[in-house]
């Protein structure tokens, strides 16, 4: 069998940084507003008031600080609170190709290849700016790279779910080395105007170099030993904006479904069993003892949330540098979350380290990739 590595990385991190503080401000200075403008009937009963945010209770319940995102003016803007972006004509490449291409470049650079090495772009992410042609034959055409692209998504188990393919492709002959891509532009499609989740998301790209393992020559190459992946269905994670919109009554206006909705809650609750059992289970199918594993990156969507599934696979709570949270400077950015855990904290260790990347979301998607440091 063909033995597939991870042989390089990479991390686009847009320059314009939001913190919590600033964040609040905005909302604050949104929800004083509205109250204004609808006092008549919040004091009639027949609106409800909209209550400040506070910054204590985003880094308590979810352990974020700040967050990158492509455009800190729109969303601070409290007459707008969503992304203002430049629109760009079909000739030039989209604002996905853009990110991509940056996290690719220094993907490429890691694993020692060029673009002429690479056999297959797959271009993975919890939303994509449009229906087709496909953001990873754009991103393909822009780097030079011959074969073929396809997009993929599974929210934000989209990258491992995306390593999976990869992998077996590899396996199975059909490539010997592809580009795995998740451009995040998670601001578009979080409602910021929405308390119970505003401070939720933020915008990076990942890229993953995955080649035949007799190939490569970077300096750093993890072996993927096993993957994983398990969805059962929930709405509990929602979003119902889609190409049927416009033949729906009223579907075209401004409706709080046509942006990322959770039962936050209910997630928590549901999600870490679920996580943890697969985890176990994928580490006892594979002969891995909990003990064994030297490194957990996991999905970067709530600190809680990790320190929980942690507890749980290791039987104590994780040392920072045995779990590395990125979530703290990112928020959650959906399916990139573990890839940036992984990019940031792996070359330190040694070669026959164990280590595992772990996703999950919305689906729900769990998608588990069990790692050797090979080099
Ligand atoms: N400021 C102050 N108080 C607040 C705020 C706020 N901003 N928001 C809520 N509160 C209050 C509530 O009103 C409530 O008050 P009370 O107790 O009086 O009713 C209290 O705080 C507690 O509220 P919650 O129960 O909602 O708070 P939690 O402790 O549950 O924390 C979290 C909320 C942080 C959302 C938490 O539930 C969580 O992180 N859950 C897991 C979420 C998760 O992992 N989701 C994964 C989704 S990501 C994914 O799969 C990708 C989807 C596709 C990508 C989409 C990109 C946009």
């Amino acid at each position: 069998m063909r033995q597939v590595v991870i042989s390089g990385t990479g991390v686009f991190t847009p320059d314009e940084v939001i913190t919590n503080e600033e964040l609040v401000v905005c909302f604050n200075a949104y929800a004083d507003r509205q109250n204004e403008i609808h006092a008549a009937e919040i004091a009639a009963g027949t609106h409800e008031r909209i209550e400040h945010s506070s910054e204590e209770f985003i880094f308590k319940a979810s352990g974020i600080e700040r967050r990158h995102v492509m455009d800190k003016n729109g969303v601070l803007d409290p007459d707008r609170m969503y992304p203002r972006l430049r629109k760009r004509e079909d000739s030039e490449p989209g604002i996905m190709t853009e990110m991509a291409i940056k996290a690719a470049t220094d993907a490429l650079e890691a694993a020692n290849k060029t673009a002429a090495d690479v056999d297959a772009v797959i271009c993975a992410a919890s939303n994509h700016e449009r229906a087709y042609p496909a953001i990873a034959i754009e991103i393909q055409d822009a780097l030079g790279i011959d074969g073929f692209g396809f997009d993929m998504n599974v929210a934000c188990s989209s990258a491992t779910f995306g390593i999976q393919a990869a992998a077996d492709m590899i396996r199975s002959g059909s490539a010997n080395c592809i580009l795995m891509v998740n451009p995040e532009i998670c601001s578009g499609h979080l409602e910021w105007r929405d308390r119970d989740c505003h401070f939720i998301f933020g915008d990076v790209c990942t890229a993953v170099v995955l080649e035949e393992q007799s190939q490569a020559t970077s300096d750093t190459q993890f072996e993927i030993l096993a993957t994983r992946c398990l969805t059962a269905f929930s709405n509990n994670i929602r979003n119902n904006n889609g190409f049927l919109r416009r033949s729906l009554p009223d579907g075209l206006t401004d409706q709080r479904d046509m942006q990322f909705m959770q039962n936050g809650r209910q997630v928590f609750k549901e999600v870490v069993p679920i996580v943890a059992h697969t985890i176990l289970r994928h580490c006892q199918d594979e002969g891995i003892e909990p003990d064994q594993i030297d490194r957990m990156w996991l999905h970067q969507a709530n600190k809680s949330m990790n320190d929980f599934i942690g507890r749980k696979v290791l039987g104590r709570l994780p040392e920072p540098d045995e779990q590395p949270n990125i979530l703290q400077d990112y928020a959650n950015t959906s399916s990139a979350g573990s890839i940036i855990a992984f990019a940031q904290n792996s070359n330190d260790l040694p070669a026959g380290a164990l280590g595992i990347i772990c996703s999950f979301g919305a689906g729900y998607s769990v998608g588990n990739v069990i790692v050797k440091k090979a080099v």
